[in-house]
């Protein structure tokens, strides 16, 4: 064996004839595989000692950092019975993507018998991923080992220039494995394909697993996982997002499996948050909500997650490294906690001078980009960042509205909702939501142009409730109507005893006034209004706004 390690193939040659017989000889007395991992320069790498009739390929992370082409190292092995390459030789040589893979056959008395050869495809071409040769003696066995690889890795950026491309942009395949109703499962793999567009992620495609039950360690079965992968892998793809949440043991299985990243629905989420957080208080709840999911986490696996080092997932506490021990995750989430404490505090004190004032507040509620930005814009005539993307906007801002036999108001627009909110990111949040207690009165904006608006509304009305602010009235407005027909939101405007509107369209504004304005004084005639009537002087209202109003 010492003398395998010190032998250099010739770069043109897969494996030396005398090399060959050295392994088959060995195999053929010890009744094992034997195995040799060689890189471009023909170096042996690894000298690998399987059993009769499988070997295992020891951790090849270390080698060439070849995870978009070929990984830069071959496997030769012999087979005892001279059978052809089996099914796990060829998902290994696929999931790890190696040069080549060859398995020689171990004759009479460790005699040289055929040569079995296959590669990666540079496309898959009828769901295979993989070719295999026509198998021939090794002594009539004839190719250029470093031409032929030259020329595959050539061909492969030629069929798919993303896979040399050193973009910044990070490469997803999403997963959605579900045992429940398949439409709906639809439904959140679009959802998840726009949280990861919010994220800055490009999606090149998307897996649907509907198995009977749940993989404990990998979700999906393994052979599918595998599959999923190898088919990760061959795209270019740099991550897998995995629509459900994912435990940490499934974490760890899923990263033992593959060199991608691994990311799950609440880490998209959180993600999301981290990049769109720019007041301090944003900044604390969104660390303190990153590091509360990966606390367990880091338990189990640091390594596991340290694969998501650097970039998406690794923001916020990316800067403790995710390998931050629990112990200093701990002491930072103290920490933050303190702050956050300190931040309430003043925010508390800025809301009791509000209610001194009696201005009533009406806070902008609903689902993630249901138009609740571009309604307060153009209600108010302000300029907030409305764009079609997820959770755009995250910190709490408040403009001066006037109602019309009412007065001034403060209108709040604050963080969507989503459904299935992590409840890290619910519970690290209730600062920002503890602005909606003091509410008035709560103006749920719904799209309802979305896919399915009642769930929508069910998922608004369930968070409302975990956050026991489903006592505060609230008027419902069903936004985006102008792109659907004019009969369906007359019969949802029904169903919902709700105003249609559209927010994007100036004539909008004068209903929503009204509404609120009626709301308003009826809410005070029945003695239901917090604040008392008074018009709040504007220049009262500049020391009443949160930080990041203005
Ligand atoms: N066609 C149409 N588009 C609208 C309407 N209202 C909002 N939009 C668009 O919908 C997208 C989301 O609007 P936002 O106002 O950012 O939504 P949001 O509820 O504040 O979203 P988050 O801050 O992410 O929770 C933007 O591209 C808006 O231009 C509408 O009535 N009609
Ligand atoms: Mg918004």
């Amino acid at each position: 064996m010492e003398r395998l390690y010190r032998r250099r193939v010739p770069p043109e040659k897969v494996v030396t004839a005398e090399i060959a017989r050295a392994c088959t000889e060995l195999s053929y007395e010890t009744r094992r595989q034997i195995g040799l991992l060689i890189d471009r320069r023909g170096h042996i790498v690894s000298v690998i000692i399987g059993n009769d009739h499988e070997l295992v390929i020891p951790n090849l992370s270390r080698s060439r950092s070849g995870l978009r082409l070929l990984r830069g190292v071959r496997l030769v092995h012999t087979h005892l019975k001279n059978e052809p390459l089996s099914r796990d030789d060829l998902t290994d040589l696929a999931l790890l993507r190696l040069d080549l893979m060859m398995a020689i056959g171990v004759g009479k008395n460790g005699n040289l018998e055929d040569v079995y050869l296959a590669h990666i495809l540079p496309r898959t071409i009828n769901g295979k991923s993989c070719t295999e040769w026509k198998p021939c003696s090794f002594q009539s066995f004839q190719l250029d080992c470093k031409d032929f690889i030259q020329n595959l890795e050539n061909e492969f950026t030629k069929t798919n220039p993303r896979l040399q491309s050193r973009t910044k942009t990070v490469q997803a395949i999403l997963v959605s494995v579900s045992t429940g109703n398949a439409l709906r499962q639809q439904e959140r793999l679009e959802e998840l394909e726009e949280l990861a567009r919010a994220s800055n992620l490009h999606v090149l495609g998307s897996v649907i697993q509907r198995p009977h039950v749940l993989h404990p360690k990998y979700v999906l079965g393994p052979g599918k996982l595998k599959d999923v992968i190898i088919q990760a892998l061959q795209s270019g793809a740099d991550m897998l997002v995995f629509d459900q949440d994912l435990s940490p043991a499934q974490v760890q299985g899923i990263s033992e499996l593959t060199e991608l990243r691994v990311l799950d629905r609440t880490q998209l989420i959180l993600d999301i948050f981290a990049r769109r957080a720019h007041s301090r208080i944003g900044k604390i709840q969104v660390e303190l909500a990153q590091l509360r999911y990966l606390l367990p986490r880091l338990s189990q696996s640091s390594t596991a997650f340290s694969r998501l080092g650097g970039g998406i997932g690794a923001r916020g506490p990316g800067e403790t490294k995710l390998e931050t021990d629990r112990r200093r995750a701990r002491e930072r989430i103290r920490r933050l906690e303190r702050e956050l404490e300190a931040v309430s505090r003043g925010r508390d004190q800025q809301r009791s001078m509000r209610h001194r004032r009696a201005i009533p507040v009406i806070s902008l509620i609903g689902y993630t980009n249901a138009g609740k930005s571009t309604l307060l814009n153009i209600l108010t005539g302000s300029h907030l960042p409305a764009k079609n993307r997820l959770f755009e906007t995250l910190d709490t801002v408040s403009r001066r509205l006037f109602l019309p036999h009412r007065g001034e108001v403060i209108l709040t627009d604050t963080v969507g909702f989503i459904r299935d909110l992590p409840e890290d990111l619910l519970t690290a949040f209730q600062t920002t939501l503890q602005e909606l207690r003091d509410a008035d009165l709560l103006l749920h904006v719904v799209d309802a142009h979305a896919l399915d608006p009642d769930r929508h509304i069910r998922a608004v009305q369930s968070i409302l409730a975990q956050l026991q602010l489903d006592r505060i009235p609230r008027v419902l407005i069903l936004n985006k109507c102008d792109l659907i027909p004019h009969d369906q939101a007359a019969k949802l405007c029904e169903r919902y005893q709700a105003i249609g509107i559209s927010a994007t369209h100036i004539d909008t504004v004068a209903r929503v006034r009204e509404e609120l304005a009626n709301t308003l004084n009826s809410l005070e005639r029945a003695g239901e209004l917090r604040c008392g009537p008074g018009e709040g002087h504007p220049a009262d209202l500049r020391s009443c706004r949160s930080e990041v109003n203005v």
